[in-house]
């Protein structure tokens, strides 16, 4: 099958520029190719695997497959449709707030092909609910919105069984082509991104997620930041520095962490003699020096900033240095601009199941030349998870609201797993800070002393 290249997606106030009718086109594309991807990830392994538990931090596929369905249902055909409930009953099984993951496999979940029945005959409504709707008129369907929140959801469990399948033993079944190789690397190791204020998160995406909104100017004072990932290489050095043996690198969270789950090297890392070999989707093969570093948790890349002499940056610093134009001062809607990735761009959509070594994305970068800020891994920040000044819930409160102020840490970027539509330089995630079956890596920042030279100044 084959699954359509990222395209233009109605970008800022638009809706002047998008009529209805190609509004849809392009709605009815991103659902397909997020059910593309859904279908790649779930017709890859036999019918005992689908409804097998791969790990207690993950459901069963056969879980995520009629989750996705359903959620389709409760907004596309119940909400935007007005239709009556197909199976009312099964509503309970796969509500996220009702069961952990480590519990869904107990319960009676629709079997592979009713759960592929299932989301075949949502979705053939919800296309009827995407013709009969004016897209406008009700925020909720303003500009198509929650239809994008949908292919945004499905993209999102699409990442989560790409997880799920790293966790899974045995041999290979999903195969991608290799990313590009490093074209040019960053020019220096580290940027300088000036003191003043910039425009955080947004009020014209509109599919932006409530988390995302409003916008809002922040003052940051100067700082550096990575031109790139910290790279499995860089990594290394700090493993084989015995950096997991000195609490000095730690927080005491982190070291009790370190101590308490045995952590060693990153998630899928073996050490074979002198080499660093690691498992990814059941290919073992030594560590690529040049990728981003990949499956750590977020102690881990604290520690690691820590031992480097830097930090991690904060969300505002991630995002500031992604989007912030400093000819213009403006806030753009990628590091590269206002266009839609592309695969020269960035590595997104599960294309290559893998992160691309630093310097394969030259035309990617943001205009203060920080690289690869957009696809590749996950970049963990120090923030914790929080409402912007101004927030309101919207839709439901069980996306965003629920998780404010938990033991989380907020992260940025998207990974290669991401789907395209489901980034943006404002998009936020978030995970407890000890998860790395994740697609997590990170860069560092550090503060600029004052007098440090005029740069600095
Ligand atoms: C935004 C990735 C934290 O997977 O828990 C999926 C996304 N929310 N279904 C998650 C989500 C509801 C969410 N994250
Ligand atoms: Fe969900």
């Amino acid at each position: 099958m084959t699954v359509t290249e990222p395209g233009p997606l109605p970008g800022g106030p638009l809706s002047d520029e998008w009529g209805t009718e190609s509004l849809r086109t392009r709605v009815a594309e991103l659902l397909e190719r997020a059910r593309a991807r859904t279908r790649v990830l779930t017709e890859a392994v036999d019918e005992a695997d689908l409804v097998a538990q791969h790990s207690p931090l993950m459901s069963p596929l056969v879980w995520d497959l009629a989750h996705v369905g359903s959620q389709e249902e409760l907004w596309l055909v119940r909400d935007v449709g007005g239709r009556e409930p197909l199976r009312p009953e099964i509503d309970g099984l796969y509500d996220a707030f009702q069961h952990s993951r480590a519990s869904r496999v107990e319960l009676p979940l629709l079997d592979p092909s009713e759960a592929r029945a299932y989301v075949a005959e949502v979705r053939e409504k919800a296309l009827d609910a995407l013709g009969a709707s004016p897209l406008r008129g009700r925020r909720l369907v303003e500009q198509g919105f929650a239809f994008g929140m949908i292919v945004q959801h499905e993209q999102q469990h699409d990442e989560t069984m790409l997880s799920t399948h790293q966790l899974r033993a045995g041999p290979p079944v999903l195969h991608a082509p290799p990313p590009p190789a490093a074209a040019a690397s960053p020019a220096v190791a580290e940027v300088l991104v000036p003191a003043g204020p910039f425009t955080m998160g947004t009020d014209t995406e509109p599919w932006a997620l409530d988390n995302e909104r409003p916008a809002h100017v922040v003052d940051l004072p100067a700082f550096r930041i990575d031109a790139a990932p910290v790279t499995n290489g860089a990594y290394a050095a700090f493993v084989d520095a015995g950096g997991y043996d000195d609490p000095r690198w730690w927080s005491e969270r982190g070291w009790a962490h370190r101590v308490e789950g045995g952590l060693v090297a990153p998630q899928f890392w073996e050490r074979d003699g002198d080499t660093w070999w690691r498992r990814r989707f059941g290919v073992l093969e030594p560590v690529p020096a040049a990728e981003p570093v990949c499956h750590v948790c977020f102690f881990e890349a604290e520690a690691y900033a820590t031992w480097a002499g830097k930090r991690l940056p904060t969300e505002a610093e991630w995002e500031k240095a992604a989007r912030c134009d400093p000819s213009t001062g403006r806030s753009r809607r990628f590091p590269w601009g206002d266009d839609e990735p592309t695969p020269a761009l960035a590595n997104l959509g599960q294309r290559h199941l893998q992160p691309a070594p630093v310097g394969a994305y030259p035309a990617g970068a943001s205009p203060l030349g920080v690289h690869q800020m957009v696809g590749d891994v996950w970049e963990w920040t120090t923030s914790g998870w929080h409402p912007y000044p101004g927030f309101s819930v919207f839709p439901y409160p069980e996306y965003s609201q629920v998780f404010f102020g938990g033991d989380y840490r907020v992260l940025r970027g998207g990974s290669f797993g991401t789907d395209a539509a489901a980034i943006r330089s404002t998009f936020r995630n978030w995970d407890h800070p000890i998860r790395r079956q994740i697609f997590s890596g990170f860069r560092c920042a550090r503060n600029v002393e004052p007098g440090s030279g005029p740069e600095g100044a």
